[in-house]
């Protein structure tokens, strides 16, 4: 068990606490400020932390194509101890295009390598160690997968993201703090000053023993220091953030509620555990002061390397969309993984794989059957965020009641009755995260017949919230949001047949 299903070991209890219980949709007429509100419960924030402009484009790039590669493809293991050969790293056919190729067929918008993993092999030809590619036969010791990788994703319009494992099995200097912290410095230095323009660098934390039988104090406020002043406009990713935060699985389930927000006392460094932490990172916290959104890592096969007795395990396209309803769709970023083979190249069992599940998610969202429709809500709309904004398609225009106004409801009238069991609801969290529950009702039936049926009933929306129900029939919709941190913004109700 690694450190990472140690933690996950608390999630499905965590999942658990989303069940609140709920007040029935539209029973009463708007409601301002704490009216009505619980007195435990603290006073909503009206400016209250907001997305940078990194984290924002990073929410809405929704999907990220993980490639978990090094000597481990070739030992058949998922934690290298350290010891391996560079000899044994002879990928042949390697070809990044292919691996860019088919993030492009999926719908990703970005791929993150492990340039180092925690056998401390380095994928790029490093100053700092001969542990790395230019110690093994590939490209006659002159190859770089971190240059081909960047290359690959240039050209095919992916952000590049890093991985550099800070846990190093082979280092000698591991475990001596100082001069090991020197080391990963210069190792981030090179990747952060060599290849260009990085959107995401992801730490892991975990914290293991060096070759020597000592663990390592890492210095993470020198580490994201040297972020920010080399990519300023990358962002940071581990557990404790600090712009993205690690979603407490490694399933690819979000919590439910899942905030934006968090506590950054509750989760101060990466790799800390324990159930409360795990809690924290799944959920969030509606009143955190930070925000630092959360992504569910996730891999398309068992392991996080390839193996061969795993390429009749890998996920079917229907699994896949689940996943993305069960993190995109909880107001979380997807971050699959994809290992590549022996030969340098992507199974041709995950390959298909992907493809199928960018054709279905296409398929799936081409047609909003709500666009255009006519909206009202029970109380009013501020003039310049009128209601007609949930159906525009636009994610940055948006319905907005009166100041202060945290309940109510929006209806749309679709100029036919259609059939749908999909919705997709989504704030515009440029100007913060404030849905706390709500319920999404279709009147069916006809004439003095007709009743409000509830299709779904929910916690946070933020970014996305995707909810599946059985198919209705109707050309009347209504959200109901029974509770708000503040007045909402809400960019988008949109209805689909999946
Ligand atoms: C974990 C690591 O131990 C796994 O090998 C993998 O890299 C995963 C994404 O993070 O903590």
């Amino acid at each position: 068990m690694n450190r990472r299903e140690l933690l996950s070991a608390g999630a499905s209890a965590a999942l658990a606490i989303g069940a609140l219980p709920l007040r029935a949709p539209g029973s009463s007429g708007w409601r301002r400020g704490s009216e009505g509100r619980d007195p435990r419960r603290r006073p909503a924030k009206p400016d209250g932390p907001r997305p940078t402009p990194q984290q924002l484009a990073w929410q809405r790039a929704e999907l990220a194509l993980f490639v978990h590669f090094t000597v481990n493809t070739f030992t058949d293991r998922e934690w290298g101890d350290g010891t391996e050969h560079p000899r044994i790293f002879h990928p042949a056919r390697l070809d990044a295009r292919q691996w860019a190729r088919v993030a492009q067929s999926g719908g990703f918008r970005t791929m993150i390598l492990t340039a180092k993993h925690h056998d401390g092999f380095c994928l790029w030809p490093t100053e700092t160690t001969t542990h790395s590619v230019r110690s093994s036969p590939w490209r006659d010791g002159r190859g770089d997968v971190v240059g081909e990788f960047v290359d690959a994703c240039r050209a095919a319009g992916l952000g590049v993201g890093l991985y550099l494992s800070p846990w190093d099995r082979h280092e000698p200097s591991y475990g001596d703090s100082p001069r090991y912290n020197d080391l990963y410095a210069r190792q981030l230095t090179e990747l952060l000053t060599r290849y260009g323009p990085i959107v995401e660098v992801w730490f892991d934390g975990a914290n293991g023993e060096g070759p020597n039988g000592r663990r390592q104090e890492y210095d993470w406020p020198r580490v994201h220091g040297i972020v920010r002043k080399l990519q300023p406009k990358a962002v940071i990713f581990s557990d404790a953030g600090p712009d993205i935060r690690w979603v407490g699985n490694e399933k690819g389930i979000a919590g439910d509620p899942n905030w934006c927000t968090v506590d950054p006392a509750t989760v101060p460094y990466p790799g800390v555990s324990g159930d409360s932490i795990t809690r924290a990172l799944q959920h969030g916290d509606a009143h955190g002061s930070v925000w630092r959104p959360g992504e569910a890592d996730v891999s398309i096969r068992p392991g996080w390397f390839w193996h061969d007795n795993e390429d009749d395990k890998v996920r079917t396209a229907e699994n896949l969309v689940e996943l993305y309803c069960s993190s995109v769709g909880r107001n979380a970023g997807l971050l699959l993984n994809v290992p590549p083979t022996r030969d340098g190249l992507f199974h041709t069992a995950d390959v298909a794989r992907i493809a199928e599940f960018g054709e279905r998610r296409r398929a799936i969202f081409a047609t909003n059957l709500a666009a255009g429709a006519r909206a009202h809500t029970n109380g009013g709309e501020e003039q310049a965020h009128p209601a007609a904004h949930v159906a525009d398609g636009d994610p940055d225009s948006f319905w907005r009641p009166a100041a202060g106004v945290t309940t109510g409801w929006v209806e749309l009238e679709l100029a036919h009755p259609a059939t749908f069991d999909l919705a997709c609801l989504q704030e515009a969290i440029a100007h913060g995260q404030n849905v706390e529950r709500y319920t999404l009702q279709a009147w069916t039936g006809s004439g003095g017949g007709g009743a409000w049926t509830t299709l779904a009933r929910g916690t946070t929306i933020g970014h996305k919230k995707l909810d599946r129900f059985p198919a209705v029939t109707s050309s009347r919709v209504r959200l109901a949001i029974d509770a708000a941190l503040d007045t909402p913004c809400l960019a988008n109700l949109a209805l689909y047949r999946s």
